[in-house]
């Protein structure tokens, strides 16, 4: 039986815990729908979108009216909606994630015009987002990339490439990060919307992966993107960036915990039904060693998820040390109790087609993308200097 006492903590209110109980029915009522095999993986994809539409819970990905702060994104739903279906299937919670991601710039900087032109099909399925900020030379590095957005009368033209783009060639409009030349570094960034099938952008690859889902390197020859296009303010593209990631890194934290909850309930059923040595497994002490580290993972790594969406969801304005922690720890631990349960599972662990197996394989670029954990880290120190410099008068005179 997984356990729910976590809902029971005061970072949730009554109506988080109304979304997880229809939610995992839900969940047990679609679960073949919910993990669509082998097929064609854009066809997959966008049958997941759909659903996920259909059954209205991609209404999470964009803001919702609150009624005392107006039309916000509810961090602590979104996490809550990501680790349940990364419980489920790791190619359900990509479509999830990708469609708050990729939609993250319109809503938290996006004109009335493009909020209207984009949100509704994005929450309903009917369009697919993405997010394109990566380079070859510029996945950690954001200040450095080099896709560059000429401006020429009403217009910017857009050259360059990116690539580790989640649903390049499935996307119905991508948010793209470009080099507007407003000041050198970070501070010379803009961000655009770009529908799929604007003249000059095409997926030039297609990139296969461990836990495959649509990824690809996308290519801007001369694209013409009208200036109502822009996300926020010319030259304040990486601040988009950030702030964004700022919400949804937690999201990915939440989405390792889900992966790690389900390898830890699958060990529980196994090692207390596997007999060696002539007792459960579960009598070792070896294996109570490792079963507890679990728990104790799971229970931290919830800690800081939900800490950390329930800062922002308070109003918070900055959440970046928080979402950096919690994804930093949460994906890193995630990664420890997929191995252990592997290792408890034996050779049946590392069996394709086994639970287990596919979590091992799916727990693992959660540690590298939306900032890998060495940026995390990064992240996390300087915010401890300036907290800390802050604080302390005189420091350093
Ligand atoms: N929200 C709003 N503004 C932010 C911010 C945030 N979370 N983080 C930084 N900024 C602002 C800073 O305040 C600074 O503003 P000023 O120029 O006005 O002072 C500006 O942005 C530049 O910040 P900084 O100096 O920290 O930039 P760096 O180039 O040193 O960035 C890291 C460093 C590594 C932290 C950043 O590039 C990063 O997060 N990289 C990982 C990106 C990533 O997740 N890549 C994966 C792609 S998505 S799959």
């Amino acid at each position: 039986m997984p356990d729910t006492s976590y809902l029971d903590w005061p970072f949730l209110e009554p109506e988080h815990r109304q979304l997880k109980a229809g939610l995992d029915q839900w969940c047990a009522e679609n679960s073949n729908l919910l993990d669509p095999g082998t097929g064609n993986l854009d066809m997959a994809c966008r049958g997941l979108v759909k659903l996920l539409g259909d059954a209205g819970w991609l209404n999470y990905s964009v803001p919702r009216m609150h009624a005392d702060v107006g039309p916000t994104l509810d961090v602590r739903s979104l996490c809550l909606l990501r680790e349940t279906l990364a419980y489920q299937s790791g190619l359900a919670d990509f479509c999830f994630a990708m469609q708050g991601l990729g939609s993250g710039p319109v809503s938290l900087f996006g004109s009335q015009e493009l909020k209207r032109t984009w949100l509704p099909s994005v929450a309903s399925g009917d369009s697919i987002a993405a997010f394109a900020l990566s380079e070859k030379q510029a996945g950690s590095d954001v200040s450095a990339l080099t896709t560059r957005a000429d401006r020429v009368g009403n217009h910017y033209i857009l050259n360059g490439e990116k690539t580790w783009i989640s649903n390049a060639g499935t996307a119905d409009f991508y948010t793209v990060f470009a080099r507007t030349g407003e000041a050198p570094g970070a501070r010379g960034l803009s961000a655009f919307v770009v529908a799929a099938d604007t003249p000059g952008l095409s997926v030039s690859e297609r990139i296969d992966i461990i836990a495959p889902h649509p990824l690809g390197t996308l290519e801007f020859d001369n694209c013409r993107i009208p200036i109502d296009q822009l996300l926020g303010v010319p030259g304040q593209g990486f601040k988009v960036a950030m702030a964004t990631l700022d919400v949804f890194r937690t999201t990915v934290a939440a989405a390792a915990l889900g992966f790690a909850r389900r390898a830890y309930d699958e060990t529980l059923t196994h090692v207390l039904s596997r007999e060696l040595f002539g007792a459960p497994l579960a009598e070792l002490q070896m294996t109570q060693a490792s079963v507890a580290q679990m728990a104790l993972d799971i229970d931290t790594s919830a800690l800081l998820v939900y800490r950390s969406a329930w800062a922002k969801d308070g109003g918070q304005e900055r959440v970046t040390r928080e979402a950096a922690m919690a994804k930093l720890y949460s994906t890193e631990q995630a990664q420890q109790v997929v191995d252990r349960a592997v290792q408890l599972f034996g050779g049946l662990g590392v069996t394709s087609g086994q639970v287990v197996e596919r979590l091992y394989r799916e727990i693992r670029s959660l540690r590298i993308y939306e900032g890998a954990s060495e940026v995390q880290k990064v992240v996390i120190a300087r915010n401890e200097y300036k907290r800390f410099n802050k604080n302390t008068p005189n420091q350093g005179k």
